[in-house]
């Protein structure tokens, strides 16, 4: 029995209730919404002739993330929406540029528009689920997660996360996160370093 805290730090954040629109991939309220275009993508895709050029012709929006205005602070459970355009880089997917945590925080994701593939490494493990309205993909603590748009309309999610979890963009940025997604003649294929196809997640395993 602890009763209640009046700590100042539990009380950045009054309650209140959001609304989602999935068809318009928004989360009201919300913060100041993030863009990325092929142009601040450098790197992310294995072709990067193919995303300069992109970025240089017509600047396409891959995703862009619509957040309610709760900080990254710990106690914190922040959530957003993602919506990842259909589209493709040289053949590969457009996807999300992809995190480990800070601190190894599990998340939540819940599809909400569209499908999409949620990958996830270990450093030695790599790992993915199939995402579509209503599924909810877990990331267990420790994992890197990215988010492909497979189909050939907008893929969106809403992601709930504990706000001391941080985001590290490095460690994928230099050591990538296992598996590339590519268009293929049935729909797509995550291909390991090697070019082998990497099974799905099958399920959990407590
Ligand atoms: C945050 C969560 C998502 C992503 C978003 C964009 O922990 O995983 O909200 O931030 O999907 O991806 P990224 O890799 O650019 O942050
Ligand atoms: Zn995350």
């Amino acid at each position: 029995m602890h009763g209640y805290r009046s700590d100042k730090i539990l009380d950045r954040v009054v309650p209140f209730a959001a609304r989602l629109d999935p068809v318009g991939g928004t989360v009201t309220p919300q913060a100041p919404t993030q863009q990325r275009h092929l142009a601040d993508l450098d790197g992310l895709f294995a072709d990067e002739t193919a995303r300069a050029a992109g970025a240089a012709a017509d600047n396409r929006l891959v995703y862009r993330v619509v957040a309610v205005p709760i900080p990254d602070e710990r106690y914190e459970v922040p959530f957003s929406v993602t919506t990842i355009e259909p589209g493709d880089v040289g053949g590969e997917l457009f996807m999300t540029k992809g995190h480990v945590h800070d601190t190894p925080e599990g998340e939540i994701y819940l599809g909400t528009t569209g499908t999409g593939l949620l990958l996830l490494h270990d450093g030695t493990r790599t790992s993915w689920v199939a995402m579509a309205p209503n599924v909810i993909g877990y990331i267990p603590p420790g994992w890197a997660h990215r988010s492909v748009n497979v189909g050939d309309e907008p893929y969106g999610f809403l992601a709930v996360y504990p706000g001391a979890a941080g985001h590290d963009y490095d460690t994928i940025a230099q050591e990538g996160i296992g598996a590339r997604v590519t268009k293929s003649p049935g729909g797509f294929a995550v291909l390991d370093a090697e070019g082998h196809p990497v099974p799905a997640g099958d399920g959990p395993r407590p």
